[in-house]
Parts: C-alpha cells; structure tokens; sequence
C-alpha cells in the first residue's frame, strides 16, 4: 500500500527501522527476562532525535505531528513494543504540556522532554478510578504559593524512570471530573513516591509503578490551564495519544506476521514447506489484510488530527480499538503458526502475543473505548449531522 509519505516522513521511517533493527533487535530478549529499563536505547533514540518528532521547531522537536509519532512508534513496536515505549509513554506524557501548557511551562519542560534528556509518564489512573477516569480521588489542595497532593496512581507507565509527570488530581471534589486539574509534577518534588514497580506480562521492557503523592508540594506555576480543565486536558492528550497505542499495535502486528511468514517458509511438514498449504496461505492473507485495515485507519486519524480537525475522540478510538484487536489476533495467528514452537520462550514469537495484550487494556480499554465510538455516533444521530 503506497500512503504518499513525504520524503521526510520516509526518511524518519528508514531511520526508525535500522536503529529498531540494529541496535533495539539484539537487546529486547534480555531486556524482556530480566525486566531491565533500556537506558542505552533512550541514549540511541535520544541521539536519533525520535523524542521529537511530534514537537513544533520552536520547541526544539523536528516539527512533525502524530502522523510522525505513530511511524516512529510502529518502526520500534516492530521488534519490541516494551522498547518503543520510552518515546511513545514520554509523548503521552508531554502531550498535556504541548496541548495546555503555559508559555513559561513549554519553555521549562520541553527542551528537556523532546531531547530524551528527561522521559515523562501522564497520572491518570487509580486503583479505584481505571475505566471511570472520573472517578478519580486524588487531591489537589493550594496553600499558598503551592498545592499539595495527596492519592496514589498507579500502572503509570514510564513511572520511576521519568523525570516528569503530567498529573490530574481533584481541586474541587464536589465537582467530580469537573473539578479536576492536570499539574506538572518532577522527580524530586517532596512527597512524591513510587511505591510498587509492576511484574508484568508483557512489554516488559518498559517500566511501570505507583506513583505515591503524600503531601507532595506542587508550585502554584505547575498547574496546567484553569482549576477545573484537569479533565478536559485528559481527554485531549488521551484523543491525540490513542493512535500511538494503535501504532504501538500495529508494529507488534507487523513485527508477528513478518517472522511467521518468515517461518511458515522454512518450515517443511509432509515434506514440503507448510506455506504451500491453502489453509496456511488463508491464514497469512487474514493477518495481512488486518494489519494494511489498521494501518489505514491509524495513519488516516493521525493525519486528520495533524491536519487541524478538533473533535477527533471517536476515531482516535476507533484506530486503537481496532489495531489493538489486530495485534491480539495477528500475535496469536502467529504463535499458533509456529506450532509447538511458537509456544516456548527459545522462539521470539511469544513475546509479540504477551506484548499484544496491553494494546487492548491501556489507554482506555476496548470496551470503554466502544462505548466511547458508540455515544458519539448517536449523538451525531440525534444532531442529525450524520457520520
Ligand atoms: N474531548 C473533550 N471533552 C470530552 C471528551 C473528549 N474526548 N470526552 C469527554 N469529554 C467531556 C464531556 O463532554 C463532558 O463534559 P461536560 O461535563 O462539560 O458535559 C465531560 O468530559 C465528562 O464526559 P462524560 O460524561 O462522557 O464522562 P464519563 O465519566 O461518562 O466517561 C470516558 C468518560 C469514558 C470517556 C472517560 O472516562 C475515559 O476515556 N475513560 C477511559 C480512561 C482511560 O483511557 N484511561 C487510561 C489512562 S492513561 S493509560
């Protein structure tokens, strides 16, 4: 399929491609074992310029968008999707700055955040507000000159390896997701804590925690936007970083289908190679339609929101719902491919279905996502716009 990139774009894509093949190939076995937080890699992707590639120029980023991001976050998700995940849960994180930040806060965290220097995490989720992200019960009191935060977030991507977090906490309680707003907290602030460092199934590579707020000072200058936008500012960086998570998707797709094909060539049973047989070559054109549909849809939505269109939260949903099933279905498809082997860790397959599964959890989950799609096309209904 030929999406037209531009020469830059192509170029991005290259340069993704051979740092993901060259230097992320080779590491992300260990670093899945053992669980080690990839700092040599955020050294290579720091040093490629990948931090930035969503960010204006003034801001110090090579002045693409979410299409830019999502090519980029395909490329690396393409051999590991837990690697990939320092530029894309760093974007995550940023977005709330780039999308509601005051002059001064653009000027203070971004050169940092587009550089790799500092990685950041966004603090949405609770133990008790996942789903309901309007539930949440975190506190924002101001004294003073500050605000002091008190609640625990948790399975905070990047959390404990970050150096920024872009927070919602309750400033007004009595308001529900009304009263929220976001702050800017740092590595270091009194009172911030990271608490549990997850175990998890799969991008393992990645890390994610608690992060534990106990009476964490927080300066008046880091709130972003009004008292209250906390919830707005959520749904905004939300709608504009979902297509990364169908990125995210997407390469883990892609990365599953390539080494089955792969194998499926190589592999003799009957004696002849088992690609020969119809009921193999079926299940390779399923996996390939499936990941060219999402891929559309994905690079169709980032451009639409790079294109300037506001209201983009049902496709924003759609491209993660249905790349995020893509991934889950391909990685299975794939390790079922590989037969007996497919099944045992001395095959890297595996991995792509372990890693596939959060697709369909984080950053809203599928379900909650289909609710998402399904309140706005009736309320598109009931305005009689149409879709
Ligand atoms: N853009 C702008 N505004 C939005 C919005 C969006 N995408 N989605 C919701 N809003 C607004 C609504 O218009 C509403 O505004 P008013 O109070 O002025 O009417 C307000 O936000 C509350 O919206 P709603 O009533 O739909 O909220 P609910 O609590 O019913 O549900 C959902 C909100 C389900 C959409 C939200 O909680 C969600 O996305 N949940 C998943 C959370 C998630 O992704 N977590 C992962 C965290 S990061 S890993």
């Amino acid at each position: 399929m030929n999406y037209y990139l531009t020469e830059y774009q192509e170029e991005l894509r290259r340069l993704a491609r051979r740092i993901a093949v060259e230097k992320v190939k080779p590491v992300a076995a260990k670093h899945d074992i053992d669980g080690t937080f990839p700092w040599d890699m955020v050294k290579e992707f720091s040093n490629a310029g990948l931090f930035g590639v969503y960010v204006p120029e003034e801001w110090g980023g090579s002045g693409g968008g979410v299409f830019e991001l999502a090519l980029v976050t395909e490329e690396l998700s393409r051999i590991c999707g837990g690697i990939a995940l320092a530029v894309a849960a760093t974007a995550l994180g940023t977005f709330p700055i780039l999308l509601s930040g005051s002059e001064e806060q653009k000027k203070k965290y971004l050169p940092q955040l587009v550089t790799g220097k500092s990685l950041a995490g966004f603090g949405l989720t609770e133990p008790n507000a996942g789903s309901d992200a309007g539930g949440i019960q975190t506190r924002a009191e101001l004294k003073g000159s500050k605000y002091i935060l008190n609640g625990t977030k948790h399975f905070i991507t990047n959390g404990s390896v970050a150096k920024v977090y872009t927070v919602i906490a309750l400033t007004d309680p009595t308001k529900g997701s009304r009263g929220a707003s976001a702050f800017i907290l740092e590595d270091g602030f009194l009172g911030l804590s990271y608490g549990k460092i997850e175990d998890k199934m799969g991008i393992r590579a990645s890390k994610t925690s608690e992060l534990v707020m106990v009476d964490c000072e927080v300066p008046v200058e880091n709130r972003i936007g009004r008292e209250g936008e906390g919830f707005l500012v959520a749904m905004k960086t939300l709608d504009r970083s979902r297509p990364g998570v169908a990125a995210q998707a997407l390469g883990i797709a892609q990365g599953a289908f390539d080494l089955a094909a792969e194998y499926v060539s190589k592999r003799e049973q009957f004696g002849k190679s088992i690609s020969s047989f119809q009921s193999i070559q079926f299940m390779l054109a399923d996996m390939a339609m499936q990941i060219e549909a999402s891929r559309a849809l994905v690079y169709a939505t980032a451009r639409m929101i790079d294109g300037g269109t506001e209201k983009v939260g049902r496709e924003s949903a759609m491209c993660k719902v249905v790349a995020a099933d893509t991934a889950m279905k391909v990685a299975t498809d794939a390790v079922q491919l590989f037969g007996g082997y497919g099944f045992m860790r001395d095959y890297p397959i595996e991995k792509f279905m372990r890693d596939a599964k959060i697709t369909q959890i984080y950053e809203g989950t599928n379900q909650i996502l289909r609710s998402v799609i399904g309140k706005a096309i009736l309320k598109d209904a009931v305005g009689g716009q149409g879709s």
